[in-house]
């Protein structure tokens, strides 16, 4: 796929998705004034994000799939999953207050994340390459936040806001991989003491592992490769849930342990 912006296009379209990441404000989505934008186009935009937040001190820690489950998929009217990349200005700990006054209209999903301790290259990556580097997983819960009016959006547009990343919590109790049977892997999702969602890390393209390897396969496009020591979290499990501040939101997992978090 090519690109079509140019790069003043590219800057103007990433200025104006910085403002809305960083002063919570909803946009409508870029094709509406670029209607021929590529894909492409949508990474050229997060990758000149990405450099702007590694300039302003951010660092990056690691990647995540997005939209790699069919629940997710349906939900979200797209036919492909993306990437976005993480930094550590995203991370919260586990049981902490996140804030929603700095973020559009929040939703929550439970992912499965890999800590690789092997550097991992493209084209060609597999699952089975991805479980071969994977030092161990965790569970963690993504915090989504599309800068975009009403949800009102399209693959090329949530690709430049960098896959609606906003906030991730990490945490549970890590295991080895060749301790589990990644796929079986159950996740229920909790709000406010009752159960709003629950589905198997299969949901994920089968096997999370494989959604890390896409990811690996997408950077190798881009010209890049996944270093060794990344957090990389492999896509929601099930449908994502909405937040307001006072909810309370727990991930069961099995084997995994739980996460919980509340919003302020
Ligand atoms: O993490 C993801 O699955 C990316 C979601 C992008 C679209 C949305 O905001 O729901
Ligand atoms: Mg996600």
């Amino acid at each position: 796929m090519k690109t079509t912006l140019s790069r003043e296009a590219v800057v103007r379209l990433c200025e104006r998705v910085e403002g809305a990441q960083t002063r919570a404000y909803a946009i409508p989505k870029l094709t509406d004034e670029y209607p021929s934008m590529t894909m492409a186009d949508g990474y050229a935009i997060q990758t000149e994000l990405r450099k702007r937040f590694i300039e302003q001190g951010h660092k990056l820690i690691g990647w995540k799939a997005g939209l790699t489950s069919r629940a997710k998929m349906k939900q979200m009217g797209v036919d492909q999953p993306s990437i976005g990349f993480l930094t550590d200005k995203m991370a919260r700990p586990e049981n902490s207050v996140i804030s929603t006054a700095d973020l559009v209209h929040p939703r929550v999903e439970c992912e499965i994340a890999f800590v690789t301790r092997e550097k991992l290259v493209g084209p060609g990556c597999t699952a089975e390459d991805v479980l071969q580097a994977t030092d161990y997983v965790l569970p963690a819960i993504e915090v989504i936040d599309s800068r975009f009016s009403g949800f009102k959006f399209d693959l090329e547009s949530v690709v430049a806001d960098n896959g609606s990343s906003a906030r991730f919590v990490g945490g549970g109790r890590p295991r080895y991989v060749d301790e589990l049977d990644l796929p079986t892997i159950g996740a229920v999702l909790e709000k406010n003491g009752e159960i709003v969602e629950m589905g198997a890390a299969a949901a994920v393209m089968d096997h999370p592992a494989a959604a890390v390897a896409m990811l690996v396969n997408i950077l190798a496009d881009m010209g890049e490769e996944l270093p060794a020591g990344s957090f990389v979290m492999s896509g929601g499990i099930t449908a994502a849930v909405a937040v307001s501040p006072g909810d309370h939101v727990i991930a069961r997992f099995q084997e995994l342990g739980s996460i919980s978090v509340r919003f302020g």
